[in-house]
């Protein structure tokens, strides 16, 4: 009898594992800076998986289908927990830039799951498989996406603007080329590059898109916004508000397109206070001036 009951917990563990590989899961404790956070709508979910020291991952799922992806999976066990969790299948990677904090996980993903497609706009990018440009586009399930080419950060970046249909409003993902109150640094690109990623390219996205960026700067960046427009009342709301989020351990994600244009500096480059603190008329030029002195913040 117990020999009987000892191999049924055996043939169940096995089947367990089993199933585990099949569905790319793992199981073991997690450390998180922030909590893990669910953004329902109609037809798409969007998962915040906070991973590394400040880093962001997404999961993106098409209700319809269950179909998911996951933009910059650089820690492969807590991506395939939440996959699990949430009942889903994984089919696709998306990535933003080669940084090893965003690209970092590719690989190890990609040989416990073959089948994965890996997109990216950098043959850096590990496990890269769709080398893509400004404009591709694909699906996750019933879900469309639009490859946005932002160079500046790297010169291959890419953001990634899901639409799910009327009614719902879009999503981008932006890596390290737009944060919340900030962008990235110009490694690899001019302020000309960063004015037309982030004012001719994601600017001309719907006001209400929602912003989903790669690392929570959120804080750090307002302090600088600020010293650049002490009284600017929409930076000094969104800094109360931030920071009490962060006092809870929360994240500060997402914004959205159009709120962006009230408290982000590197996205009032146009605006005249901004323009004043710089001392030029020039958009561009006042783009390489903000970034020199965040740089030196
Ligand atoms: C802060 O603001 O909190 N800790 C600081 C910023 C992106 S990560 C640290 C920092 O420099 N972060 C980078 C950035 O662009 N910040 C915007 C800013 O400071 O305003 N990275 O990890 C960075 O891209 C990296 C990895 C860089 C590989 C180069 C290589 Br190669
Ligand atoms: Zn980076």
């Amino acid at each position: 009898m117990l020999k009987s009951v000892r191999r049924l917990v055996a043939v169940r563990s096995a089947l367990k594992s089993i199933s585990a590989v099949r569905h790319c899961s793992s199981t073991s404790p997690l450390e998180y800076h922030s909590k893990p956070l669910r953004f329902t709508q109609a037809n798409m979910d969007v998962i915040l998986l906070p991973a590394l020291k400040d880093n962001y991952m997404y999961l993106i799922i098409d209700q319809a289908t269950k179909e998911c992806a996951c933009v910059d999976p650089v820690e492969p066990e807590k991506v395939l927990n939440a996959v699990k969790e949430m009942g889903v299948k994984l089919t696709t990677l998306m990535t933003t830039h080669h940084h090893w904090d965003h690209a970092g996980g590719n690989k190890e993903l990609v040989s416990k799951c073959p089948q994965l497609s890996v997109f990216g706009g950098d043959k850096q990018i590990d496990g890269l498989k769709e080398n893509v440009v400004h404009g591709d586009e694909f699906k996750i399930g019933q879900l469309n996406v639009r490859c946005l080419h932002t160079p500046c950060h790297t010169t291959g970046h890419i953001c990634y603007y899901v639409t799910a249909g009327e009614g719902e409003d879009p999503a981008v993902f932006t890596g390290d080329t737009l944060f919340i109150a900030g962008c990235g640094r110009f490694f690899e690109g001019t302020p000309e590059n960063m004015k037309t990623a982030l004012i001719d390219i994601l600017g001309e996205l719907p006001p209400k898109t929602k912003v989903y960026c790669g690392h929570e700067y959120t804080v750090n960046n307002l302090k600088f916004a600020l010293s650049v427009e002490p009284k600017n009342q929409d930076m000094i709301t969104k800094m109360a508000w931030a920071q009490t989020k962060r006092n809870e351990n929360k994240p500060t994600i997402p914004s959205t397109i159009g709120d962006e244009f009230k408290f982000n500096p590197f996205m009032r480059v146009r605006e005249a206070s901004v323009m004043n603190y710089t001392g030029t008329s020039d958009p561009v030029e006042t783009m390489g001036f903000l970034r020199k002195a965040k740089d030196k913040f």
